[in-house]
């Protein structure tokens, strides 16, 4: 007789297309659903332990510091004195954890919709929330974003952070790509302000919509409105982008390389040489964007 674990496994699988799947070896840790979406904690003995809401993966411990590097480091490259940062989701605490590595900054207002994500995370993925607990000049607020920035006060932000889910009818991140919430970041952006939003992807069909949605919403609004990629072996496809958008700062021409050195901060993916080029686009991506 066999050790009976040698005879069993339970995968996780997420479908980035019908008949396209990623899958991971598991044992699940949590299972819930929340008001808002269903919450998942599982453990793969490659990308260590990791979240999934509604079936998507959202963060693992061994990948997430490429996607928590791009949110906050590329911002801070282009204008390295915002001190008022707006984070909107971003539960885990990845991109909080990330910010608060500036001195510089003088408060992060953080507004997350679903506490059990932060409670989960604290439990179990201390890596990306521990911060959560520790960061003085961090303000947790559990609401809705759309709602919290409707009423937010104009040009009380140099930085929003928009680290949301999918825009998955019905889901908690379909709010977050809308016209109407653009507006409201625009209109309580300083004016360096900058905007940086999850942006999906251009490779996978469902995604691609999404991303030329944003992108389209997001050029009506700012003067500058550009998208900037990054490898994340976990998203569908491995590849994934953000939207940089702003009042009128210019990513590439304003890239503060210098200035960005002097903060002294270490990091594993991001560095001035990724920054420039990351906004380097293949051909299918421009041409996805030039008909938006
Ligand atoms: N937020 C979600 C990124 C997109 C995930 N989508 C997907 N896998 N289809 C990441 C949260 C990290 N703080």
């Amino acid at each position: 007789m066999g050790n009976f674990n040698e005879w069993h496994d339970i995968w996780y699988s997420e479908y980035c297309m019908k008949d396209v799947k990623l899958s991971y070896k598991v044992d699940f840790l949590l299972s819930e659903q929340t008001p808002f979406q269903k919450l998942e904690i599982m453990r793969n003995g490659t990308f260590g332990t990791f979240m999934t809401l509604d079936g998507f993966v959202q963060v693992t411990e061994r990948d997430e510091f490429i996607y928590h590097e791009m949110i906050s480091h590329v911002p801070m490259a282009v204008n390295p004195d915002i001190k008022k940062v707006l984070i909107i989701g971003g539960g885990d605490g990845g991109a909080a954890r990330e910010v608060s590595r500036y001195g510089s900054i003088e408060k992060i207002d953080m507004i997350e919709i679903d506490e059990a994500v932060v409670s989960a995370c604290k439990k179990y993925i201390p890596k990306t929330a521990d911060i959560l607990s520790s960061e003085p000049r961090l303000n947790l607020k559990f609401e809705d974003g759309i709602a919290f920035v409707k009423k937010a006060e104009g040009k009380s932000y140099d930085l929003i952070l928009v680290d949301s889910t999918d825009p998955e009818p019905d889901a908690p991140g379909a709010g977050l790509f809308t016209a109407e919430f653009y507006g409201d970041c625009f209109r309580i952006l300083t004016d360096d302000g900058i905007l940086i939003n999850q942006h999906e992807s251009a490779f996978f069909d469902e995604e691609r919509e999404d991303m030329k949605r944003a992108h389209k919403m997001l050029k009506g609004i700012f003067p500058i409105a550009k998208v900037y990629g990054f490898n994340i072996p976990t998203y569908a496809s491995g590849y994934w982008y953000f939207g940089f958008a702003s009042k009128k700062y210019d990513p590439l021409i304003d890239h503060k390389t210098e200035d960005w050195e002097k903060f002294g901060i270490k990091t594993n993916y991001y560095n001035a040489d990724i920054h420039k080029a990351c906004f380097a686009l293949p051909n299918y991506v421009k041409d996805i964007l030039e008909t938006v």
